[in-house]
């Protein structure tokens, strides 16, 4: 039978090659939207289906997932949500019509009633220890079928958590196979169908080996979205994402006899009034002053809809921005601190984003996190590189830009950016443009402000030289071979194939190189947050010294899950997989490059 990989590269992937003609590129002519008319959304947290003991919530929950579910609740409850995928028509901007994509729902309310073009934004607690007290997702598939398929895309899913610590089963991965062993591994499924995910966020190591802070789960902003086999790029683009941001538990492991004094022992609790007296609490803006912002980039036709190109496999740009699925949105602020976690949610765009007034003078940011959770201190930065996938928090105080002075800033994407190339210029020298403002920032007046960033967010230690000398280092080259993406040639795209069989707690060093002249690759390994030894032979950026808004990726103040790779590069990390076994992947987040088989299976044995 032939595949569908095969079939793309007859440029017939996907569906009729005839329907593809139905989304041509050719329609795609630049119109002028007016920036800043609509507000920013703010899709809300699901809601959980609650339950009694006894009596789950799904009957026929799924065996795998049930084993972090405890029936009686005796040993602790866990919260079960239901998310829908499912087409649907929503508002990108006030001056198009309505525009069709397919989307995550909160299944627990009607259909037609979820008007965001991004999913639920989870907001969970880590479980200290408790994997019974953990979140089960059920994924309902409600895409159209196979036969009913028009346009880009594949309506077959697979969801996974980006950044998340979670079982293999609940990962995510691209296709179903059959395991060493003989066992199959299904974990696509297709419209009418569903799969129920289980996340224990269970904070392994936390307090358990005294201060060298293992801790591989920690507090921080994740996300989930399709990773389907060679169709990631068009589903993403198509829509299915949203936002799940973790919180630490706002109490204390009981158990511990010794927590203070401990690196890594602050609790990013997500109450900046920290009502509950939580120790250690960090009091970080909260609530309404905490904005999860996703940047996007698409393009539409004549009649509103989304445009893609499926013979791009270079990486995918769009002609408009768009912030949390609005284009060009606005968003009003009281003169006090907010903290905005800031998600490149493209398929292949690179920002180098700055804080503007209008006359295009910047003003520093305050940064707190990467997307691997707190930085061991905060950081100011004058601007910051955004690969895809990654994720910077940052701390704006607008209590500084007294009124009537300031009335708006914008946030601003100023990366030279042409092609899927990448950003003109090298990571430590980017090339600039004059910019263009993705987010209006509209100031109000001034508010009472009781969140605070303390000096010390959430100190760890880096990785020990001794660790270090004993790692086994593999090496991963990231290249193009005959007009496709590979990854150590023939080790990539077939995941049949295992690249790696790192071994459970064993810390490795892993080598990324990309000696390509041109291309720019953001490499996202699965599992567990790597620690940034070396970028080029030397020690990576810990934002001292010339501050020209490249990645803060050092380790001992940052701990990352997606790294990225400017042309000519080569980075070593250090990565131990704890917890889990099984199969789990790496690859290029630019979307068109990891359909286009920049993409790696290891296994963890
Ligand atoms: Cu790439």
């Amino acid at each position: 039978m032939i595949t569908r990989r095969a079939l793309f590269q007859l440029g017939l992937g996907g569906s009729a090659g005839a329907a593809l003609l139905s989304w041509p590129a050719l329609r795609a002519q630049p119109r002028t939207l007016t920036p800043f008319v609509d507000r920013l959304p703010l899709p809300p947290a699901p809601n959980p289906v609650d339950w009694a003991p006894n009596q789950l919530p799904f009957a026929d929950l799924d065996p795998e997932a049930a084993r972090y579910v405890d029936p009686t609740q005796a040993r602790g409850k866990a919260t079960f949500y239901r998310i829908v995928a499912e087409v649907r028509s929503v508002k990108m901007h006030s001056q198009l019509p309505a525009t069709e994509i397919w989307g995550y729902r909160d299944g627990t309310v009607p259909a037609g009633s979820w008007n965001f073009a991004l999913g639920p934004t989870f907001k969970r607690p880590l479980s200290n220890h408790n994997e019974f007290v953990g979140t089960i997702v059920r994924h309902e598939n409600q895409l159209p079928s196979a036969q009913e398929h028009r346009g880009f895309g594949e309506p077959r899913t697979t969801v996974h958590l980006h950044g998340a610590h979670v079982p293999a089963r609940f990962d995510g991965f691209p296709t179903d196979m059959t395991l060493p062993g003989g066992a199959p591994f299904d974990v696509t499924f297709e419209r009418g169908e569903h799969f129920d995910y289980a996340y224990p966020l269970v904070e392994p190591g936390f307090f358990t080996d005294g201060n060298h802070g293992k801790h591989n789960e920690r507090g921080s902003t994740l996300w989930y979205h399709d990773h389907i086999l060679d169709f990631t790029a068009p589903n993403v683009y198509r829509g299915l994402a949203g936002f799940f941001l973790v919180y630490d538990n706002p109490v204390l492991d009981p158990g511990d006899p010794n927590q203070a004094g401990l690196v890594d022992h602050t609790r990013d609790t997500g109450d900046e009034t920290n009502a509950a007296g939580a120790p250690f609490a960090l009091q970080l803006p909260s609530g309404e002053f905490d904005i999860p912002l996703v940047l996007h980039e698409k393009t539409f036709d004549a009649n509103g809809q989304l445009v893609y190109d499926v013979f791009n496999t270079d990486g995918f740009l769009g002609q408009h921005y768009l912030v949390n699925g609005m284009v060009q949105p606005f968003v009003p602020v009281k003169r006090r601190k907010y903290r905005f976690r800031v998600l490149n949610g493209s398929n292949a765009r690179i920002y180098h984003l700055f804080l503007q007034d209008r006359n295009g003078r910047s003003y520093p940011m305050t940064q707190i996190a990467t997307e691997g959770g707190l930085l061991s201190r905060p950081v100011r930065r004058p601007n910051f590189l955004l690969g895809m996938a990654e994720r910077v928090e940052v701390v704006i105080d607008f209590s500084q830009f007294p009124f009537p002075q300031f009335s708006e800033l914008y946030l601003v994407n100023r990366a030279l950016q042409e092609d899927g190339r990448g950003p003109k210029g090298t990571f430590e020298r980017p090339e600039l443009s004059r910019g263009t403002q993705v987010l209006k920032f509209v100031l109000e007046e001034a508010v009472p402000d009781p969140s605070r960033v303390p000096n010390e967010l959430r100190p760890f230690l880096a990785t020990t030289a001794q660790e270090i000398a004993v790692a086994r280092v593999r090496t991963f080259e990231l290249e193009r071979t005959n007009g496709q993406w590979a990854i150590n040639d023939r080790l990539a795209g077939d995941l049949r194939r295992v690249a790696a069989n790192p071994a459970l707690g064993v810390g490795e060093v892993w080598r990324f190189l990309n000696k390509s002249g041109g291309w720019w690759h953001p490499v996202h390994v699965h599992h567990e947050f790597m620690r940034v030894l070396k970028r080029n032979g030397r020690a990576p950026f810990d934002g001292t010294g010339t501050d020209v808004g490249q990645s803060l990726e050092r380790d001992g103040l940052a701990k990352k899950d997606t790294i990225l790779l400017g042309p000519n590069s080569e980075v070593d990390v250090y990565v131990k997989f704890e917890n889990y076994k099984g199969p789990f992947v790496f690859h290029c987040h630019n979307l068109e490059h990891e359909d286009h088989q920049m993409m790696a299976r290891f296994d963890v044995v």
